[in-house]
């Protein structure tokens, strides 16, 4: 079967999830031949099979504001793929949410979650709720609520939730205090906990670190580094500022942190001093990312702007989907752009995409160099069942470690000549693993 053929029937079966399509093409186009020259493959229906979700649970989430007004918002848990390990991934709280949005993000997740080579499936959550300008007591009860009804469908070897965009240690408090009142039971349900109550050392920072280590091993192939390297960083939110720690850390500067109002230009580096302060303004008073350049002389603001314009070396887009166009690909390439490591989940679109792999660039997608996120989760879902903590250095090194293993595998299934094509690389090298535990399991 061509994939057009196959992404036909997956566009008619799945109407308007146009996120889903986007996702799954990507994949199929790298995978699919080795499916047609594979008989246990083809014959088996993996394809078909990896497109469908195992489970798809909806459930109302009614929840009461300061003022007592009543509101209705949607829950969704989209487990997708258990081949390999329990359901694992995170759960998104944005008022684009959707089943089609988090069927992208769970597919992703499945082929991520192979690369880590730790043993877990792949699944995506998340509400319509907007915690943007809502106390906490109100996000406390929305996340009570939402829990209400997803314990009955999660457990630590079922289905582990994490978090996502609009849900950091705040919400995973709330959302792990509820599971464990329902069920009486303190196990490791969900990861990116508290440090104190089973969270693990450096999952916080796992995202950006690994993003970071993952440049830093496409940069090595050459035989380059990050020192005196300007980069360019989109987002301002988790993912964003342990990108900016870390290239800092490596001796790259940190021009630009943005959200979904605009972009800051500081030409003078976001440095460690001035990271500290963004982390208070975005995590504890929860600013916008315009306030920096009203702190801080030399920065601008440049509202309704994407960071792509501004020339770098090495950008890091950490924010959202489709936050990269073919035009802003072409941006970024005719100014000097040579690695491009994508902190967030699919943010760059086809068109985009094209233009990266036609230019020859150092290219990571997503799915490889973001997985350092939920690596970490593995390792926190592995400290709990231990009912130890690793420190600190232990986990850094074991996430330098998967995201190094992660590039080998990469170079290996996308080497192309002196090219690596990271994008078919990730797809294959997680594909394989997946599509043989399938067929090792019959058909179920
Ligand atoms: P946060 O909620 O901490 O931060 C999100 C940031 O992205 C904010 O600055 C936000 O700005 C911006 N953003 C969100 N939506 C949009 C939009 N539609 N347009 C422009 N900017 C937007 O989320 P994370 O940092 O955790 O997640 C960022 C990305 O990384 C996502 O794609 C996520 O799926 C991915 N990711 C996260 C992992 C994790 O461990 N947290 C692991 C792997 C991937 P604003 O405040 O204006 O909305
Ligand atoms: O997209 C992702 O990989 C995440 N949001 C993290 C998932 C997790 O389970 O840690």
């Amino acid at each position: 079967m061509s994939v057009e053929d196959f992404m036909r029937r997956v566009v008619e079966k799945n109407p308007g999830e146009v996120e889903f399509h986007q996702a799954v093409r990507d994949v199929v186009s790298s995978v699919m031949p080795i499916v047609q020259s594979t008989p246990r493959y083809y014959e088996a229906k993996i394809l078909e099979r990896l497109v469908e979700p195992e489970r798809v649970l909806i459930f109302r989430v009614p929840w009461e504001d300061d003022g007592g007004q009543i509101h209705i918002n949607r829950g969704i848990r989209v487990e997708m793929n258990s081949a390999i390990g329990p359901y694992k991934g995170g759960l998104r709280f944005h008022p684009t949410v959707y089943v089609g949005l988090l069927k992208f993000l769970a597919f992703e997740q499945v082929f991520k979650n192979s690369l880590t080579t730790l043993p877990m499936g792949g699944a995506k959550g998340g509400s319509d709720f907007n915690p943007k300008g809502k106390s906490n007591r109100e996000v406390m009860r929305f996340c009570q609520s939402f829990m209400t009804e997803l314990f009955r469908y999660i457990g630590p070897d079922t289905d582990v939730p994490a978090g996502d965009i609009g849900v950091g240690v705040r919400e995973i408090g709330y959302l792990f205090g509820q599971y464990k009142r329902l069920k009486n039971e303190f196990t490791g349900v969900i990861t990116g906990k508290g440090l104190n109550w089973g969270g693990s050392l450096i999952r916080p920072e796992a995202t950006g670190y690994g993003a970071v280590y993952f440049a830093a091993e496409m940069l090595a192939t050459r035989k380059e580094s990050f020192k005196g390297k300007t980069v360019t960083v989109s987002g301002s939110g988790n993912v964003a500022q342990y990108t900016a720690e870390k290239v800092n850390e490596l001796g790259g500067k940190v021009i630009t942190l943005s959200d979904s109002d605009g972009t800051v230009l500081d030409m003078n580096g976001i440095d460690s001093e001035k990271l500290t302060w963004l982390m208070n303004l975005k995590n504890i008073r929860r600013g916008r990312i315009s306030e920096y350049a009203e702190h801080f002389d030399g920065a601008e603001f440049l509202e309704g702007h994407r960071p792509w314009e501004v020339p770098c070396d090495v950008a890091f887009p950490s924010a959202t989907h489709n936050e990269i166009s073919a035009e802003d690909a072409r941006a970024l390439v005719k100014n000097g752009c040579f690695c491009v490591s994508e902190g967030a989940n699919m943010p760059t679109t086809p068109e985009g995409v094209e233009v990266f792999l036609a230019a020859g660039i150092l290219y990571g997608p997503g799915k490889a160099a973001n997985a350092g996120g939920v690596a970490v989760s593995g390792l926190e879902m592995s400290q709990n069942a231990l009912h130890i903590n690793w420190p600190r250095e232990e986990v850094d090194r074991r996430l330098r470690e998967i995201m190094a293993s992660i590039h080998t595998a990469c170079v290996r299934h996308g080497k192309d000549g002196d090219f690596t094509n990271y994008v078919k690389g990730a797809n294959i090298a997680g594909f394989i693993k997946v599509a043989d535990a399938m067929i090792d399991q019959g058909l179920v």
